[in-house]
């Protein structure tokens, strides 16, 4: 009686566990670049949680965020909808309002219409509010109308005001008698700011970032008050730890979604001292290390409460690698031999290979082989096929179902792509790269990054050239014209 009674309840458990949906992890960096982990292949900086996941997971040789700056792709990988097809996305002020609208379809509410508790913690940079935010009330939208049931987010970038965090939609620790007030256009009569006041910085500008000082560094907007609930740069990256790791803990008994969004190694590059001067290639080399420690200890905590092997976790970063972006901290001085690109052509900002192709890779421990796969993916893709992996029929038109590519069962994915940097597009087509002309200048002499901007059609092979060194648009015309139509088919013309 009593063993076929503890039969039955181990017969039950076991078909719990088989109809217990998977929970899903994104972990998104900011500008980390394709060369810039030790499993794809950078040998002076080594980072080796992150590569834990790599080897033991998908990697993805072929991986893209959709656009070569932060709003579009994040855009792009929470509605499974290209960027380009939304006019407003693009780099945003902290001031901007929600670019998602509340009705829009998002990965978020795929996953709630099947049961899933939804978080985001870290970067949002997909605006706020209606168009004049009140920092000081409730702010709607924010994320929470658009998908997720928690979030615990910075409004922007590390480098934009307001430099405050912001829980399901009220500004954490604000005082009442210090309201806050930004404003990208003009400062507040009396406030410092970098150019009036430099001798307050401890961080210097290059370009931009000479607005208000926030903790000795100078900021993309002005702001005044809140000082009660500003952030402190160095603690960030341990702040949202803990809040991801509370979040994993609290929710460990049913389905959840987390997309949690690091912001290294964005400027400005602040490490927690246990990180300073630890990759010897200054802030940019430290905050990298510093980001694969906290994933380190994020995957532990998975592993203690008993969630890898039913947890599917992805891997990958927002856009494209940047050395000096706007802040003097040694990132070009002090790079060496590291090359963040990974031998591609570009960088942020770049309609070449370096601004889109990044880091990307699936980790489901018992679940998913190690694998290395070249299989053509992009981050649009997460929507239709974690929709196929969650029992739903949800899709959108953009976004392909590559499951089994993501799974590592298959090498069948995407065929094209259309990536945008800038409000441009590029296509690719298997191994083939087409790159309109555009009116602009080649070169970003600030950033010193090739734009991919020429007068002249660019086709490339990266199948034998993977630096994009050779222009094969004169020699090889049959094949330029076919792709132009391909990418017109899909773009308009
Ligand atoms: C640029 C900033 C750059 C960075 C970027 C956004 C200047 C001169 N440069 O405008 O520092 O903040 O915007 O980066 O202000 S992203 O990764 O969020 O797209
Ligand atoms: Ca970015």
């Amino acid at each position: 009686m009593f063993i076929s009674l503890s039969c039955k309840a181990k017969d039950e458990e076991k078909a719990t566990n088989k109809a217990k949906k998977p929970n899903v992890i994104v972990i998104y960096m900011d500008d980390l670049g394709y060369g810039d982990l030790s499993s794809y292949g950078a040998t002076e900086i080594k980072t080796p949680n992150i590569d834990k996941l790599a080897n033991n997971g998908v990697r993805f040789t072929n991986g893209y965020a959709t656009s070569a700056t932060c709003t579009p792709s994040r855009y792009g990988i929470l509605t499974g909808t290209y960027p380009w097809r939304n006019k407003d996305a693009k780099i945003l002020p902290g001031t901007a309002p929600m670019l998602i609208g509340t009705s829009q379809n998002t990965l978020p509410k795929m996953f709630k219409s099947q049961g899933y508790a939804t978080a985001v913690v870290g970067k949002w940079h997909l605006g706020l509010g209606t168009g004049n935010v009140n920092w000081n009330e409730h702010i709607s939208p924010s994320p929470n109308e658009v998908g997720f049931d928690y979030s615990y987010i910075m409004a922007a970038t590390q480098d934009r005001v307001p430099t405050v965090y912001i829980k399901n939609g009220n500004v954490v620790g604000l005082d009442p008698k210090d309201p806050i007030e930004v404003d990208y256009d003009k400062n507040f009569p009396g406030e410092p700011t970098a150019i009036s006041n430099p001798e307050m910085l401890k961080m210097t500008w290059h370009h931009g970032h000479n607005n208000s000082i926030v903790n000795g560094i100078p900021r993309i907007g002005y702001m005044k008050g809140g000082k009660s609930a500003k952030w402190n740069d160095e603690e960030m990256s341990e702040n949202f730890l803990a809040q991801a790791q509370s979040y994993v803990v609290e929710h460990k008994n049913k389905p959840f979604f987390l997309y949690y969004a690091l912001q290294q190694p964005h400027v400005p590059r602040t490490p927690s001292p246990k990180f300073v001067g630890k990759s010897g290639m200054g802030p940019r080399g430290d905050v990298i290390l510093e980001a694969d420690w906290i994933i380190g200890e994020f995957i532990k905590t998975l592993e203690k409460e008993g969630l890898l092997e039913n947890t599917l976790i992805v891997f990958s970063s927002d856009n494209g690698p940047v050395l000096n972006d706007g802040y003097n901290d040694d990132a070009v001085e002090k790079i060496g031999k590291h090359d963040p690109k990974g031998g591609l052509r570009g960088g942020k900002y770049s309609l070449f290979e370096a601004g889109t192709r990044v880091p990307f890779i699936t980790y489901w421990k018992g679940k998913i082989q190690p694998k290395v796969s070249n299989a053509l993916v992009c981050q649009i893709d997460l929507f239709n096929s974690l929709a196929q992996l969650i029992g739903s029929s949800e899709k959108t038109s953009d976004s392909e179902n590559i499951l089994n590519a993501f799974l590592g069962k298959s090498e069948q994915a995407r065929k094209s792509l259309v990536v945008e940097a800038n409000s441009n597009t590029a296509y690719k087509e298997g191994n083939w790269i087409l790159i309109p002309p555009y009116k602009g200048v080649a070169l970003n002499k600030e950033v010193n990054i090739e734009l991919g901007n020429s007068s002249d059609y660019q086709l490339f092979n990266v199948a034998n050239d993977k630096a994009e060194k050779t222009n094969l648009a004169k020699s090889n015309q049959k094949k330029l014209k076919e792709m132009i139509t391909n990418f017109e088919k899909i773009r308009g013309t």
